[in-house]
């Protein structure tokens, strides 16, 4: 494992190095949220893996991913600036976004554009494309994550564009099959569609587990549930609150929420449902891994998710999961073998699969290390990276699948 804080495990030229020659060497822009969110970090430790490689990773975005580490070798960021002219309303992202993206690909001969989340990110990405010369233009890679399809995707002032993007991407991909399978149903769109699943590269804790939970202040006996989300209705917060106060023993647990939102909004809840004494609240954590490593057991209630990231997170450490049966969560927690799947919406039931797993700690145990088994097996990076080198690769063995005119070398200055 090369864990994510360390960048030199794979560069020197020990066996088993996976770094590509300098002839192979991809140079890659990468265009993503850079704030809290599962595609934000997706991308980002694709770009970090990547750069561990060998390849040459620039970051495109407003911010600094969070997750996106400084001095990295083979990693740069590119700050898209963003004015707040007093003649708009709104202020507009996509477009200086476009002009950055064209002159990072035209000053560092970008191979690839591979933008995550489509909106406004695979349009900007296109009219990037436009403003280039032909030998200058990437070829675009679309990523879609979840809500750019099912919300966005659904919405006819969204749908249209996005369908215009995946069409002219050289290449789309989805992070699960079902997350494919709506986006042919929502959109419309029946281009070919990689599947890539999401993976992950878990860093080392600082703290030991002991630690941890004494700081806060899990009991000898105690189980820990963790659940860690940005909050948004569709997580169904409501739901895990109700669904943990209907749990047998009151003093069987506590509940870890690791919050990429503000909590607040849940107090009375809290309160109406006498779980003031249970719940410990987080928020915007950046050392996930600690409080990973300090829990028993995952919780999700999402009524619709693409992948959910955090289970995955949490089975790499032999975290098991009790989540909702909904969108890609099938793909990732192998119901009766690393967790267990419950009907959306039924607080009985996830009650019941809880007090199930909180009173018979070796299922659970059993439970969590084939969940850390099948996260290495198949959502590892060694297990998915070389997938996105390939795809990169073959790009850029076919024809561009669209190039502007010959006058478009004359838009992005210094580009020819
Ligand atoms: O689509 C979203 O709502 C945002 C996105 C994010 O940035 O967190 O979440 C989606 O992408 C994640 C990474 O691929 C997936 O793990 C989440 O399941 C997915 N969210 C939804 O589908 C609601």
């Amino acid at each position: 494992m090369s864990g994510r804080n360390s960048d030199n495990s794979k560069n020197g030229a020990a066996p088993g190095d996976t770094r590509v020659s300098q002839e192979s060497k991809l140079r890659i822009g990468i265009t993503c949220y850079p704030t809290v969110g599962g595609s934000g970090v997706v991308a980002t430790t694709l770009g970090i893996e990547l750069a561990q490689r060998g390849h040459e990773v620039h970051f495109i975005s407003y911010e600094r991913p969070f997750r996106l580490p400084e001095n990295s070798s083979r990693i740069h960021f590119h700050q898209v600036c963003v004015n707040d002219y007093g003649l708009f309303k709104y202020p507009d992202y996509t477009l200086p976004l476009s002009v950055a993206m064209a002159s990072v690909s035209c000053k560092h001969n970008l191979d690839i554009l591979h933008v995550h989340y489509a909106v406004p990110h695979a349009t900007a990405a296109l009219l990037s494309r436009c403003m280039l010369p032909q030998d200058k233009q990437p070829r675009i890679v679309t990523t879609l994550h979840g809500t750019d399809t099912t919300l966005l995707g659904a919405d006819p002032g969204y749908g249209p564009a996005i369908h215009h993007a995946l069409l002219q991407s050289d290449a789309v991909t989805t992070v699960s099959s079902w997350l494919k399978a709506e986006t042919k149903r929502v959109i419309g769109f029946e281009g070919p569609m990689e599947v890539i699943h999401n993976f992950y590269e878990p860093g080392s804790p600082s703290r030991t587990r002991e630690a941890v939970r004494k700081d806060l202040g899990v009991a000898d006996g105690e189980v820990l549930l963790i659940h860690s989300s940005n909050l948004r209705p569709l997580k169904r917060i409501d739901l895990l609150l109700e669904s943990v106060s209907k749990i047998r023993d009151r003093n069987s647990f506590k509940l870890l929420i690791l919050a990429g939102g503000d909590f607040k909004q849940f107090s009375d809840d809290v309160k109406r449902l006498g779980l003031e004494e249970r719940i410990i609240v987080r928020e915007n954590v950046l050392e996930i891994e600690e409080y990973l490593q300090a829990a028993d057991l995952a919780l999700y209630t999402s009524e619709s998710e693409s992948f959910c990231l955090s289970i995955l997170e949490a089975m790499f450490f032999g975290c098991p999961s009790v989540a909702t049966n909904v969108g890609g969560i099938p793909e990732v927690v192998e119901d009766g073998l690393t967790g267990l799947l419950v009907p959306s919406g039924d607080s009985e039931s996830i009650a019941r699969a809880l007090n199930e797993l909180i009173a018979d700690g070796d299922r659970r145990k059993r439970l969590g290390e084939s969940a850390r088994v099948e996260a290495n097996k198949r959502f590892s990076s060694d297990a998915i990276i070389h997938r996105y080198e390939e795809l990169y690769r073959r790009l850029i063995d076919e024809p561009p699948k669209v190039s502007a005119g010959e006058i478009a070398g004359e838009i992005v200055e210094g580009c020819r």
